[in-house]
This record gives C-alpha cells, sequence and structure tokens, in this order.
C-alpha cells in the first residue's frame, strides 16, 4: 500500500543530518494545508530513494501521442529515459492513433512501455479532454494490479533532470510556470459561472499545470473521473471551459487538496529561461509551432 512507507533507511548509509530549523528560505517548502512543495533542497535524494527502494513499487505513466504529436515521442522517452525514477520500476502506457511512428527507444531493465492504439479525432480540443475518459478506464480496468502510483505527462515536453520518488504522494499537481508568483485574481482559472469549471477572483491556492499530475491509482481515479462527468456537464451546457481539461483539473484540486506539490522545477517553460527560486529545471514544456502541429 503506498502510504506505508517503511521509515528505515538502509543500514549504515551516511547522510546529511536533517535540519528542525533550516531550509530554503527563498520558497515556500509547504501550503497552508500542510503539504509539501518540493523544490531543491528540500530533500536528500540518496536518503528519500533509500527509504522506497524497500517497498518495490511500481509508477505507471501515461501519455498520448496523436496525429503530428509523435514527433516529439523520440525526445520524451530518451530523456524520460535518462531522469525519470531511474532504478525504480516505471511502465508508460503510450496512446496514439499511429502506432506506426512510435520510435524504437532502449528502455532500461525496469522499464517497459506500453503502446495503446485509439481513434483519431478531428477536433483538437477532444484530444486534450478525451484524455480524462481514457485515463478514467485504464486506472479502473487494467492498473489496480499493475501499479501502486500514477504521472499522466503532455508529451510535447522533455526531462532534462532528476524527476523521482520525491514527488509521489497520494494526490499530487504541479505548479504552472507562468504563475507561481501571481495573485490569484490573474491566475486563468475558468471565470464563466455558467462552467462547471468555474472558480471566483478571490478562491483559489495555486494555478496548477495539465501537463502533468498524479498520485495513488485511487485518488487519480477519482480526479479523472470527476473532471470527465464536470466537461460532460459544460458540453450539455455548450460551454467549454478556457483552458480545458486544466480549468477542470484546477477547479477539482481546489476542493480536492493535493497532498504534495511540485514545484516549477517539474515544469519550466524552457531551459534557459530564468529564475532565481528555480535552482534545477527538471521537466520543461519544449517550443512548438502550432500551427505546424496542431490539425485544422
Ligand atoms: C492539442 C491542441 C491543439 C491541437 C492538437 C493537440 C494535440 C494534443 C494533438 O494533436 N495530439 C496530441 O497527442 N495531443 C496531446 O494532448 C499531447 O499529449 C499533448 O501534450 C496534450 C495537450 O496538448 P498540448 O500539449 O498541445 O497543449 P498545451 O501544451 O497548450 O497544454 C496545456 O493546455 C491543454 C489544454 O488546453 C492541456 O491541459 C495540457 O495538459 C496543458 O499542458
Ligand atoms: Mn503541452
Amino acid at each position: 500500500k503506498p502510504e506505508n512507507f517503511a521509515l528505515r533507511s538502509s543500514p549504515g548509509l551516511v547522510y546529511n543530518q536533517p535540519s528542525a530549523l533550516v531550509s530554503r528560505t527563498d520558497v515556500a517548502p509547504v501550503t497552508s494545508w500542510l503539504a509539501p512543495i518540493i523544490w531543491e533542497g528540500t530533500f536528500d535524494p540518496t536518503l528519500i530513494d533509500s527509504i522506497f527502494k524497500q517497498q518495490n513499487l511500481t509508477i505507471a505513466t501515461t501519455v498520448f501521442a496523436l496525429g503530428k504529436y509523435t514527433r516529439f515521442l523520440k525526445d520524451f522517452l530518451e530523456s524520460a529515459e535518462e531522469h525519470y525514477f531511474v532504478g525504480f520500476r516505471v511502465h508508460y502506457y503510450l496512446f496514439t492513433d499511429k502506432p506506426e511512428e512510435v520510435p524504437e527507444v532502449k528502455m532500461s531493465e525496469n522499464h517497459s512501455l506500453t503502446v495503446r492504439k485509439v481513434p483519431s479525432m478531428n477536433r483538437w480540443q477532444d484530444i486534450s479532454m478525451g484524455r480524462m475518459e481514457i485515463l478514467e478506464k485504464l486506472i479502473k480496468d487494467e492498473l489496480a494490479s499493475e501499479a501502486d502510483y500514477i504521472f499522466c505527462l503532455d508529451v510535447d515536453t522533455k526531462f532534462h533532470g532528476r524527476w523521482s520518488v520525491e514527488s509521489l504522494g497520494r494526490l499530487v499537481g504541479v505548479i504552472h510556470p507562468w504563475f507561481f508568483d501571481a495573485p490569484r485574481n490573474q491566475f486563468t482559472y475558468e471565470r464563466r459561472p455558467e462552467s462547471q469549471a468555474y472558480i471566483p477572483a478571490e478562491e483559489g491556492d495555486y494555478y496548477f499545470t495539465g501537463a502533468a499530475f498524479g498520485g495513488s491509482l485511487e485518488d487519480v481515479h477519482h480526479l479523472t473521473k470527476t473532471c470527465w462527468e464536470q466537461m460532460n456537464i459544460d458540453i450539455a451546457n455548450s460551454i467549454e471551459a478556457i483552458w480545458h481539461e486544466e480549468s477542470h483539473l484546477n477547479k477539482y484540486f481546489l476542493y480536492n487538496k493535493p497532498s504534495k506539490l511540485l514545484s516549477p522545477e517539474y515544469l519550466w517553460r524552457d531551459i534557459n529561461a530564468g529564475a532565481g527560486q528555480i535552482k534545477v529545471v527538471r521537466f520543461t514544456h519544449v517550443a512548438k509551432n502550432n500551427a505546424e502541429v496542431r490539425p485544422n
């Protein structure tokens, strides 16, 4: 069970003494509901690896590549093999309408890739939002005996640094790289009360990206099921939230507080964009020419 951490490091493991007093002072390492926010310098990779090593976990990781988005797969998978849960068991589930375009990428020993064919979709909003339905079914029908945690990631992305067990938790959101220092009334939440994703100007905690979220199977199942239901109510009311499932995800996280937050290190803008608080860039959106990759 994911929650039962064995609080025992390997015998003889030497690591820096944790401090009750000293931490990063330039960033918040915890939310007002006491969920940790993961920043470089707030955890000891060696220690945390040794704790999780004893649990024999599998991390399911989903990614969608339909239409021209198959071009992102090579960099995504190759960089993941370099940086993502190295030494832990990972099962990628790749959903695509073009299985023949999936590149051959050598997987490390305990990582594996399953390719699933899905029908092509015409409206890109359907691709983006349809992910919630497919994820809900995958978790319910297949993952229970297969995995302990799941992360759902955009494919137009690349890993540059460690993303590993420090990111695991019951319900995990990633703070969007454009809004980590913005007041809540400037967040791009859905602002029309007619949408199920509506959040008024004076509410909201953080603005979370739709490009990466995860957690335990149970919690992410509830998230995907709820977002899919809320999006369908919007469809019945002829309204589509401004940032699609990202808007619904933000509404979900407002009422179901994440138990762990990942700092914008876990989805940065691009490898060279600066911000003093970002000591390590772990994962980025890659620059893409929308006119070139998006249908219509
Ligand atoms: C998406 C938009 C317009 C045209 C096509 C697509 C598209 C998306 C596609 O043709 N094929 C495809 O596989 N996708 C998948 O959906 C792919 O996994 C991609 O990473 C994901 C989200 O689309 P993306 O990356 O173009 O959207 P972004 O980078 O602007 O993402 C944010 O906003 C989205 C909703 O508008 C999502 O919430 C996304 O998770 C956010 O990062
Ligand atoms: Mn994207």
